[in-house]
């Protein structure tokens, strides 16, 4: 959707830290952080809520969460999905958001970008 703010993202016209994409799915860090290393993984298929996304889409993005939260190096994270302002979403295309608990201690993951 041309108005879409991620989907602008996607389209690289608006640039954005990217960390893992594939031909379906684009994982990238947070603009605005809840803690180091928040990342959002969102489908390529502009859809507001869930239940607009087809499965084949879906079915790319959990690995893709896995990825990320592997790349964190951390055992804590949340991993949060809103859909519809009730449940406090901002964003009107569908993302999963992977936020670690990190030891900061232990920093996040060698070679986990800085924010
Ligand atoms: P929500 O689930 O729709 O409330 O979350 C939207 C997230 O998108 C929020 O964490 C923002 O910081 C984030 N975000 C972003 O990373 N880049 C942007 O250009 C915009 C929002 I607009």
């Amino acid at each position: 959707m041309s108005a879409c703010i991620f989907c602008k993202i996607i389209k690289g016209e608006i640039p954005c830290f990217k960390l893992f994409e594939t031909e379906k799915t684009l994982a990238f860090l947070d603009i605005n952080p809840l803690s180091r290393g928040h990342a959002l993984v969102i489908p390529k298929f502009h859809g507001e809520k869930l239940l607009d996304i087809p499965d084949e889409h879906l079915t790319d993005i959990l690995p893709i969460v896995k990825k990320v939260a592997k790349a964190v190096g951390t055992d804590n994270y949340n991993i949060l999905q809103n859909n519809g302002r009730l449940a406090h979403q901002e964003v009107d295309h569908v993302h999963f958001h992977m936020i670690p608990k990190p030891n900061e201690a232990e920093g996040l993951g060698v070679g986990w970008p800085q924010q």
